[in-house]
C-alpha cells in the first residue's frame, strides 16, 4: 500500500508517512488512524480521506486491520462523493490540524451530520499558488459544492445543511444570536494591553449573558439538541479558554455554572473531539496577533 502527495505527485511509501505525519484531528493518533478519522463513526457512507495532504490509495490492508468494521461499511456502501474540504494547517506544522475556528465548525458540522469528507490542510503562512487561486481571498475554510470552490463557514453551513438535512441542525432564529459577541470581545481583550480599558468587563458581560441563556434553555443554545449554533461557538470558546489561559493567566468566573458546563459538554462531544486543534496551536497561532 503507498500514500500518494497528492500536491506533488510522489509516490511514498506508507511506512515513512507514518513516522513522520500523525493524523491532523489528533495529534497524539498516528497517520493511519488518521485515514479513518473521517469515517463518521456509524456513517454509512465512509470513505477513505487524506493525512494532511497525503491521500491514501485504495489498498486499505493496514487500515482494515486498525478498523476493520469501518472499512467493510466503506466497501459495501460508498454512496456519496466525500466532500473535499481546505481548512488551516497547524503554524510551524504543515501536516498537522491547525487552529482555524471557522474551519472547525465546518468539520463538526460534516461529523454531526456524518458527512464523509476529505481533509487539505493549508500553510496560511506560505499559500501555495494553487490554494490562491481557489480562493483568491486566501482564507480558510473552502470547500468543493458542485464543482466551484466555496469559502466562508457561514455560506459553506449553509450549503451543507440544505444538502445534507439530516440531522436538521439550523437554530431557530430567535436563540442563534446567543453568545454571537462573545468571540469579538475575547479578541479585544486578549490584545487588549490595557487592563483598564473595560474590555474584560465587557467580555465578562457577554459570558454572563450566554450563561443565562443557557439557564434558560440550555443545555445547549437551542435546547436538548445540539444545533449549528453550538458548532460555530463551541471552536471559539475552546480559544477563548485556551488562549486567555495562556496569555494572561485568565479563566472564565466560576460562578458561571451554566456556562462551564456547557462548554464542558460540547466539548466533550466525540465531532469535537476529532477536529479540534491541539492547545499548542491554538497558543501559536494567537501569537502573531500579538507581537
Ligand atoms: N468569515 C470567514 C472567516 C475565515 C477566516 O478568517 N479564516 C482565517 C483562519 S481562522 C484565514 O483564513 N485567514 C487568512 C490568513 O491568515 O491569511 C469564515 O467564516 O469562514
Amino acid at each position: 500500500m503507498k500514500a500518494i502527495i497528492a500536491a506533488s505527485s510522489t509516490t511514498v511509501p506508507l511506512a515513512t508517512v507514518s513516522r513522520h505525519c500523525h493524523s491532523p484531528l489528533n495529534p497524539s493518533l498516528p497517520s493511519i488512524s488518521s485515514a479513518l478519522k473521517y469515517f463518521p463513526l456509524s456513517s454509512r457512507f465512509a470513505v477513505a480521506a487524506p493525512c494532511s495532504s497525503l491521500y491514501y490509495d485504495r489498498g486499505f490492508s493496514r487500515a482494515s486491520v486498525v478498523k476493520r468494521s469501518h472499512l467493510s461499511t466503506y466497501m459495501a456502501s460508498a454512496a456519496v462523493e466525500p466532500v473535499e474540504v481546505l481548512v488551516k494547517a497547524a503554524t510551524g506544522e504543515p501536516e498537522k490540524l491547525g487552529d482555524c475556528p471557522f474551519s472547525q465548525r465546518v468539520l463538526l458540522t460534516l461529523e454531526e451530520k456524518k458527512v464523509p469528507y476529505t481533509l487539505k490542510l493549508v500553510d496560511l503562512s506560505n499559500k501555495p499558488d494553487w490554494f490562491t487561486e481557489v480562493n483568491p481571498e486566501g482564507k480558510v475554510p473552502v470547500i468543493k459544492h458542485e464543482g466551484k470552490w466555496v469559502p466562508d463557514s457561514d455560506v459553506i453551513t449553509q450549503i451543507i445543511e440544505e444538502k445534507f438535512p439530516e440531522p436538521p441542525l439550523q437554530t431557530p432564529a430567535e436563540k442563534a444570536s446567543a453568545g454571537g459577541k462573545v468571540f469579538p470581545c475575547f479578541v479585544k481583550f486578549l490584545k487588549s494591553k490595557d487592563s483598564s480599558d473595560g474590555t474584560e468587563e465587557a467580555l465578562v458581560a457577554e459570558l454572563k449573558s450566554l450563561n443565562e441563556h443557557l439557564k434558560e434553555h440550555g443545555p445547549y443554545i437551542a435546547g436538548e439538541n445540539v444545533t449549528a449554533a453550538d458548532l460555530s461557538l463551541s471552536p471559539k470558546l475552546l480559544h477563548l479558554k485556551v488562549a486567555l489561559g495562556h496569555y494572561k493567566n485568565w479563566s472564565i468566573p466560576s460562578d458561571l455554572t451554566y456556562l462551564l458546563t456547557y462548554i464542558e459538554t460540547v466539548h466533550a462531544r466525540e465531532s469535537f473531539t476529532k477536529t479540534r486543534a491541539a492547545d499548542e496551536y491554538i497558543v501559536a497561532g494567537w501569537a502573531k496577533h500579538l507581537a
